[in-house]
């Protein structure tokens, strides 16, 4: 997949981009990302890409001709049919569905901008879409689009290793993660979950399961609400939560114990630790 950039910041994507599997999948060509700097574009002695907003007010406003020249240039090195995103708080909220949906243009052109932002005619006759990464201020675009080109890049085959492609296209979509453990066995006293050593892997599918539908419940029951459940799923949920519940009850009846013995909760660490 083609994935073009203009950016005031060019250096600042090519090095966040070297490194790991989104790394290895640009040097292998699986992926190839061109940036196109605004001020190459610039006609004045200055280099001038950013003036004052009508209207007043604190701030400056990327200005349309070094923005348009940068996005031709971008276009003419990039397939027909690519589309062109600018990614701004005020987009659509850029999930997991729209980098599904992303993975399949012919080439995607983002747009970084910079200070308050872009000028609005520029956005009116040249951009396709606009994302957000979530409801919080940032000082650029290019942030944004590292999180948008990794997103996507790992859906497109050649980029992950064949195992981890598995898991990722597996049932467990839309889910929160299980959570995951390695060596050593025993960590400050703290062990591993039986079933994780058990070598029964019909029952470990099913503890991660449990866990990744028992998490999202718990912390995101709105992705799990979307998503729905087979009967299989509301066993395994309703099973998690009765335990949720005695742990609950087991913790409480603990505290009690050691109030009533006068000593502290702090004082008595070992007993409420699980
Ligand atoms: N900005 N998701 C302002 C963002 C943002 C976000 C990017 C700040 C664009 C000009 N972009 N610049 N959140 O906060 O995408």
């Amino acid at each position: 997949m083609h994935i073009a950039v203009v950016t005031l910041f060019p250096s600042m994507l090519r090095e966040a981009l070297a490194h790991g599997v989104l790394g290895r999948a640009l040097e292998r060509g699986v992926v190839k990302v061109d940036c196109f700097d605004p001020r190459d574009h610039a006609v004045d002695v200055h280099r001038t890409v950013d003036d004052r907003p009508y209207g007043g007010g604190p701030g400056m406003v990327l200005k349309v001709e070094p923005l348009r020249d940068a996005l031709r240039a971008a276009r003419a090195a990039s397939p027909s049919g690519s589309r062109t995103v600018y990614l701004g708080a005020d987009g659509v909220r850029f999930d997991q569905q729209r980098a599904r949906e992303a993975r399949g243009w012919p080439g995607l052109i983002l747009v970084a901008g910079r200070y308050e932002g872009v000028d609005e005619r520029f956005v009116e006759r040249e951009i396709d879409e606009q994302w957000s990464i979530g409801d919080y201020v940032l000082s650029g675009g290019e942030l944004p689009a590292l999180v948008v080109i990794d997103a996507i890049a790992r859906l497109i085959p050649g980029t992950l290793g064949s195992a981890e492609s598995a898991v990722q296209e597996s049932f467990t979509d839309d889910l929160l993660d299980w959570p995951h453990y390695t060596r050593p066995a025993s960590v400050d006293g703290r062990g591993v979950p039986e079933v994780l050593s058990s070598g029964d892997h019909a029952a470990i599918g099913r503890w991660r399961l449990q866990q990744s539908l028992g998490r999202t419940w718990l912390r995101r029951p709105e992705l799990l609400e979307r998503r729905g459940m087979s009967g299989e799923e509301r066993i395994l949920l309703e099973e998690f939560k009765r335990a949720a519940a005695a742990r609950r009850m087991e913790d409480s009846r603990v505290i009690d114990e050691s109030y009533g013995e006068g000593e502290s909760n702090e004082q008595d660490h070992s007993a409420t630790e699980r």
